[in-house]
């Protein structure tokens, strides 16, 4: 096929790649009602797939209620993206007929609404993290897509659902936030080529990088300046790592999610290969990120931690002492590499 001909339309269908989605496509198609469900805590692939998706099917007739576990609060940076189809999870449908996951690579990853999908009748998982071991009724997990938004572009142009700018911008958002602007390894000309066609529909890169990575509360960058002053390298595992309480949020008057990117500062260490940023939570539990420049498979390390994610970008949560935390990742960094 022609290069350019890839981006139009009527050839979306051949850049599908997995008979699970000619069943998702199908099976989402037929549906009257659609119940959307992402990640908790979610990141800009987790609620514009979502989204993306829900727009889609409620511009196609179709009714749409779409969530996440708690705690239900839209990511600040996130805030720009249209969320109308957003409910509550205690308003999520109890047993839905047809429910939607996407980017969970497991169903605890749902929080509370994980009793929601375990009553549906057909649950349909569209995903790309390694670590997904296949649940649901019709599982869609595609590890080579950068992200889950590609699926989800994938699947619209099986149903032919038009992409609609607020689509597009849902999607290319996904795009953007899981590829770290299409720098990360997981981009390929296939994103490229999506991106491409999502910005022809009227996505706007300007709009969502700003909102996304320029600009927070002052309060960031107090907490940032406490956190990275008391962050340590050790040079022989390279390995960098900090810590940030609820305290240090306290005092500065933000919240968790306005931390998102903390953890792209730390990994600027050149000499760590992997780093950890350990977020200590009102409740004592301590939520682990972790990043790697290429040499740790930090998805399996995160793994053995009851977390998951993907080879170069995962995380965990854990009890106890954020620093023995810490110390139990460094001790076991060697196994991953
Ligand atoms: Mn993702």
């Amino acid at each position: 096929m022609p290069f350019f001909a890839r981006f139009e339309r009527e050839n979306w269908k051949t850049m599908s790649n997995t008979e699970g989605l000619e069943a998702a496509a199908d099976a989402i198609g037929k549906a009257g009602d659609l119940a959307l469900a992402c990640h908790v805590g979610p990141d800009g692939d987790a609620l514009g797939s979502m989204l993306g998706l829900g727009i889609a099917a409620q511009n196609a007739g179709k009714t749409v209620r779409a969530s996440f576990g708690s705690p239900f609060v839209m990511p600040p940076n996130l805030g720009f993206l249209p969320s109308d189809l957003l409910v509550p999870p205690g308003d999520f449908p109890a047993a839905p007929d047809l429910m939607v996951v996407l980017d969970a690579g497991s169903p605890d990853r749902l929080g509370e609404l994980a009793a929601n999908a375990s009553k549906a009748a057909t649950v349909v998982v569209l995903d790309h993290h390694i670590t997904n071991e296949g649940f649901g009724t019709i599982s869609v997990v595609d590890a080579t897509a950068a992200a889950t938004g590609e699926l989800v572009f994938d699947l619209l142009g099986l149903l032919d659902w038009p992409i609609t700018p607020d689509v597009a911008n849902c999607l290319h958002t996904a795009l953007v936030t899981d590829t770290g602007r299409f720098l990360y390894s997981n981009t390929t000309q296939r994103t490229l080529q999506i991106a491409a066609v999502l910005v022809g529909a009227g996505a706007s890169p300007t709009q969502i990088g700003s909102h996304v990575y320029e600009r927070s509360p002052f309060g960031y960058l107090k907490v940032a300046a406490a956190a990275l002053s008391r962050a340590e390298l050790d040079v022989d595992a390279r390995f960098v790592s900090t810590i940030v309480t609820q305290a240090d949020l306290t005092a500065a008057g933000i919240d968790w999610g306005d931390i998102d990117n903390l953890i792209d500062t730390l990994r600027l260490a050149e000499e760590a290969d992997v780093a950890t940023l350990a977020k200590v939570q009102a409740d004592g539990r301590v939520r682990v990120s972790m990043r790697s420049r290429g040499d740790t498979d930090v998805g399996s390390l995160a793994a053995a931690m009851g977390g998951g994610g993907h080879r170069l970008a995962s995380g965990f949560t854990a009890e106890g002492d954020a620093a023995v935390v810490i110390r139990q990742i460094r001790e076991a960094i060697e196994e991953y590499r």
